[in-house]
């Protein structure tokens, strides 16, 4: 009683129609559903979506989804990213599953599948989190090779650019993503299929059993501080999986993400009654109006996926996109409505 009572009154001072809950939970699952953060994220959906029409649970293909795109040379993901302002490209990444399982590591330096080494830390170690050498050492330990540490030869051109003049500038990557960028250290690379390559590769995922599940994976922000973390591999932050009420992934500025919790306050905006896309967007507004000046000059993206399979984005930017496969459509590109225009 007291607890439909709160509901009432929190679903109100929203604005809400107090129905809307219950109305959405009789909607009819759509099954299965993969949202992906970018347009790279095609290459993450077509083998999610592979994995999950042959009938694999949500966790396995968004974990082969991370797999795929930690493979591809790209500035952002995997160890062909730019790296940290010493020359170093580290590693992060995390997943959770629909029981609130969760595994992740950070700061993980020449191991090719961060991924694979955050469900290996799920489902061998007591913990959650580990990371730098310790990361590299439980990885090596359960059969993950340990990998070259050079540089791919886009990411050193990039860096010896970059070193020219030592700027961190997250404004020159919100141009990058707006297509205004002409070059410099932000540039944009092509994946194989010509493609551009953008940033974090989010995966969140619906399986044919109605369980969700969700993945991060990134080389966070080119010519970061050495040791520095981003959002990506802090569940409740980069990534969050509520199977009764969904799942959140985000891209861009970690920081910013990190200061509210994104993934999770945007699960809770939808345990609130708010469509995926509604959620996205009052989680982009909570991060804007701290401080709305600045927020001009980062970018944060939100891709959100409900357990009856309807899914949104919203961005702080425009120039984000997502792609979505259904059983209607597959790898379908779709550009996420922003706060600024
Ligand atoms: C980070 N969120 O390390 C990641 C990077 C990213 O767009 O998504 N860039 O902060």
């Amino acid at each position: 009683m007291i607890k439909s009572r709160r509901r009432f009154i929190r679903n109100s001072a929203l604005g809400l129609p107090v129905l809307s809950l219950k109305a959405k939970r009789f909607r009819p699952p759509i099954l299965p559903v993969v949202v992906s953060t970018w347009d790279s994220g095609t290459i993450a959906n077509e083998t999610a979506w592979s994995a999950l029409t042959a009938g694999e649970k949500a966790l396995d293909a968004v974990e082969k989804a991370g797999i795929a795109i930690e493979d591809v040379v790209s500035c952002c993901v995997g160890l062909g990213g730019n790296p940290d302002r010493d020359g170093f490209v580290t590693l992060d990444a995390c997943i959770m599953d629909e029981e609130a399982n969760i595994g992740s590591v950070a700061f993980l330096e020449r191991i090719k599948h961060p991924v694979s080494v955050a469900r290996k830390v799920m489902e061998e170690t007591p913990h959650v989190m580990l990371v730098g050498i310790g990361a590299q050492n439980f990885a090596i330990q359960q059969g993950f090779p340990l990998e070259s540490g050079e540089l791919s030869p886009a990411a050193r051109k990039t860096y010896e650019k970059w070193l020219e003049k030592s700027e961190y500038n997250p404004r020159i990557n919100i141009e990058r993503t707006q297509g205004k960028s002409k070059g410099g250290p932000f540039a944009p690379s092509r994946l194989p299929d010509g493609s551009f390559n953008h940033d974090t590769m989010g995966t969140i995922a619906l399986d044919q059993s109605g369980n969700l599940s969700g993945m991060c994976t990134t080389s966070g922000m080119g010519f970061k501080m050495r040791g520095r973390v981003g959002d990506s591999p802090i569940i409740g932050a980069g990534l969050f999986v509520d199977n009764e009420v969904g799942a959140v992934v985000c891209t861009g500025q970690g920081e910013e993400v990190i200061r509210v919790a994104g993934a999770h306050l945007v699960v809770e905006f939808m345990r609130d009654g708010l469509s995926p896309k509604e959620a996205c967007m009052k989680g982009i507004e909570r991060i804007v109006t701290r401080d709305t000046e600045r927020a001009k000059d980062f970018q944060v993206g939100f891709i959100a996926l409900s357990p009856t399979g309807e899914y949104g984005a919203f961005a702080v930017q425009k120039g984000f996109n997502y792609t979505i496969s259904e059983p209607d459509q597959q790898g379908i590109v779709l550009d996420s409505e922003s706060y600024f225009d």
